[in-house]
């Protein structure tokens, strides 16, 4: 039979990809929901090289009834013919072997990312049924795979005019801990690498509930920033700035950037490198953002009736407002930084900075009515910047330690190394006060926040600077802020906590003190997130209590869980539901309690339900993706009131997972 053939031939082949179904995590980070879906980027970006090598210009993805999910392209097809090296067929060789991928096809355009890139082949290993059809040549050819290996030849199977690849794998069940795909999750890269390749049109269909999206977008990045601020309002519109330069290695390093101001006070810049974001930034941001500055300051200083004020502008006035998009094709990036996430090729900061400026002249000498809009607003942030300065020092120089002192409300944890330590930031006095008597002082430290705190995607960088609640986070925490990640203010080694909680009620007021929380932390404490420091305390909303023995429920269906083993253990059929006067619920003897607030529960309840290590659940806040973040935000806390009651409305249920 054919298998017998197989196996010899791929022993060494073999090796590689049970590699792969043994430590799944090593290949494509984790085997939870982002893994899972990470399989579809992994197929697509494969069609998206295909396309940019300019052999291909529309990509499908479907989910289908069965739970599995096909990607198919109009490119050349995979060789199907013996490998020059294997002998096998090429199509076997791309699909069995670690890193084949289209990448060893040298005239192709090469990208290869950092985080992807790991090949087609995983996700075969990954899969438990993989088919992958292949139209070439004037014939349709297939061949099947299971959990990684052919299950025979590659056959042909009839004649076609067209040329292209599909790749249809169904997600191994007993690798991920779900195989469900989720059609947002999928929509929003979809949808970016549209934006990010304008010649590409991705059609997306879901099966499963007929959910149907097509994404093409003539504008590319022009779209982009204006889908990013479709809830503001322009004072700049898009303005696109695009050339190349050559590496040191010789290769071409292409650079697409466009950028436009909204009437808002903070920073959007979102970047990507061979269509892979870069969360953590890197050589092409801080090419561009000099460019700006340098370019900007030049023009401002040029003009005689701007020239005769004081004030110098700085790069941050700059940026108050400031939507962009950053995109930048690199033949060998160098990925560093925690996440992998932040570009470090020294020669593409140059070459970014030397489009960006030569590009940005010329539209500055050709617009002089924008040219004068984005002066004047940067002049105003400029003002409002000394002028809060001064006011700071002159509260300084009242009271000299004001800045280096800890808040007076902190109640400090004893041990000082932030590996073992953690401080909970806690909304209301009451809340605070439960906290403080129910942690272990020993690695617990407690600040408790009065009220609500302001909403900094609004405020000016001066006025979140001068407000209390979030120069008390500042000083406790320890590291600084800044606008951007990369600020010189920003120190991380300053931390003084390994771990940041964030602990609210869980009613809608609660929810809203978390929204506000994050973006605080998402707008000015970046780094930190990245890092994997910042989490949410996850309280319970029941507690159900018979006779001695009190539980508590996280949710609605733990709550119905431990109703069910309750009455099961007493013997309880048919119990009949009763509410008494305090609106506590009774069914067959077991009340039932919905905490509202942090505040009702005593310190030894709060300590055992949400504090102690051993037993609480936190969610770790992770940026996922950035733009969605962005987006999130921007929804709930921007100027337009429609977007945010439809984004609420929409997602009222999903708020307590809030996960930007
Ligand atoms: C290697 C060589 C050639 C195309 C591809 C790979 C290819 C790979 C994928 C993966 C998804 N879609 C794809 N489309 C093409 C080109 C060889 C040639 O025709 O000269």
């Amino acid at each position: 039979m054919a298998e017998n053939n197989y196996s010899e031939s791929n022993i060494k082949v073999l090796e590689g990809l049970e590699a792969v179904r043994k430590r799944p995590a090593m290949y494509i980070g984790d085997t939870g929901e982002r893994g899972l879906h990470h399989l579809i980027n992994e197929v697509v970006d494969n069609s998206i090289d295909e396309a940019l090598a300019g052999h291909a210009s529309i990509i499908n993805v479907v989910f289908h009834e069965d739970g599995s999910c096909s990607v198919s392209d109009d490119g050349r097809g995979i060789p199907v013919g013996p490998h020059p090296v294997k002998k096998i067929s090429t199509l076997e060789v791309v699909m069995c072997t670690l890193h084949a991928g289209g990448k060893f096809d040298k005239d192709t355009y090469k990208v290869s990312g950092g985080l992807h890139g790991v090949g087609v082949s995983c996700v075969n290993a990954l899969s438990s049924k993989t088919i992958v059809t292949v139209k070439r040549g004037g014939k349709t050819y297939k061949q099947e795979y299971k959990e990684g290996k052919p299950i025979a030849e590659v056959k042909e199977i009839g004649e076609s005019t067209e040329t292209g690849t599909t790749v249809r794998f169904y997600p191994d069940e007993t690798i991920f801990k779900v195989t469900t795909f989720k059609f947002e999750r999928t929509s929003d890269r979809l949808r970016e690498l549209a934006f990010l390749n304008p010649s590409i049109t991705i059609n997306f269909k879901d099966e499963r509930d007929e959910n149907e999206e097509i994404f093409h977008f003539d504008g590319g990045l022009k779209d982009f920033v204006n889908y990013m601020d479709e809830d503001d309002i322009h004072i700049v519109s898009p303005v696109v700035m695009s050339g190349d330069g050559v590496a040191s290695d010789e290769s071409i390093t292409a650079v697409d950037v466009c950028f436009a101001y909204n009437a808002g006070y903070s920073e959007n810049v979102v970047s990507y490198v061979n269509n892979i974001n870069t969360v953590e930034g890197g050589t092409h941001v801080s090419g561009f953002r000099t460019a700006l500055t340098r370019t900007l300051n030049t023009y401002a200083s040029n003009d005689p009736k701007l020239s005769k004020e004081k004030i110098k502008i700085t790069g941050d006035d700059f940026r108050e407002g400031l939507t962009a998009v950053i995109s930048v094709k690199v033949g060998e990036p160098l990925f560093e930084g925690q996440t992998k996430t932040k570009l470090g090729n020294s020669d593409t900061e140059g070459i970014v900075r030397t489009v960006v400026a030569d590009k940005l002249n010329i539209f500055l000498d050709e617009n002089p009515a924008v040219a004068k809009r984005i002066i004047e607003k940067a002049f105003t942030a400029a003002e409002a910047r000394e002028a809060a300065k001064k006011s700071r020092e002159l509260v300084r120089r009242k009271n000299a330690l004001e800045s280096s002192t800890l808040p007076g409300k902190l109640a400090d944890c004893t041990l000082k190394t932030p590996e073992d330590t953690e401080i909970y930031i806690v909304e209301g006095d009451s809340a605070g006060g439960s906290a403080k008597q129910g942690r272990d002082r020993r690695f617990q430290a407690i600040l408790p926040l009065k009220g609500k705190i302001l909403n900094v995607h609004k405020a000016k960088f001066t006025k979140v600077l001068d407000n209390d609640e979030i120069r008390a986070i500042i000083t406790a925490l320890g590291v600084g802020f800044g606008q951007q990640e990369d600020s010189e203010d920003y120190k991380l080694e300053n931390l003084r906590y390994g771990k940041i909680i964030l602990m609210a009620d869980a009613d809608v007021d609660g929810s809203h003190i978390r929204t506000l929380l994050l973006t605080l932390f998402f707008r000015y404490f970046r780094n930190l997130i990245i890092n994997g420091n910042l989490f949410i305390a996850q309280p319970p909303l029941y507690k159900l209590k018979k006779g001695k023995l009190e539980l508590y429920a996280y949710n609605e269906d733990e709550r119905q869980e431990i109703i069910e083993r309750m009455l099961k253990e007493s013997k309880v059929k048919n119990a009949a539901v009763a509410i008494d006067a305090d609106g506590q619920t009774k069914v067959g003897g077991i009340t039932i309690s919905r905490f509202k607030g942090l505040g009702e529960m005593n310190p030894e309840q709060l300590w055992d339900t949400t504090m102690n290590p051993e037993t609480r659940t936190l969610l770790q806040v992770n940026i996922e993706d950035a733009v969605k973040a962005t987006k999130v935000f921007q929804t709930l806390m921007g100027d337009k009131v429609e977007p945010r009651r439809a984004f609420i409305e929409k997602n009222a249920k999903y708020v307590k997972n809030l996960d930007i």
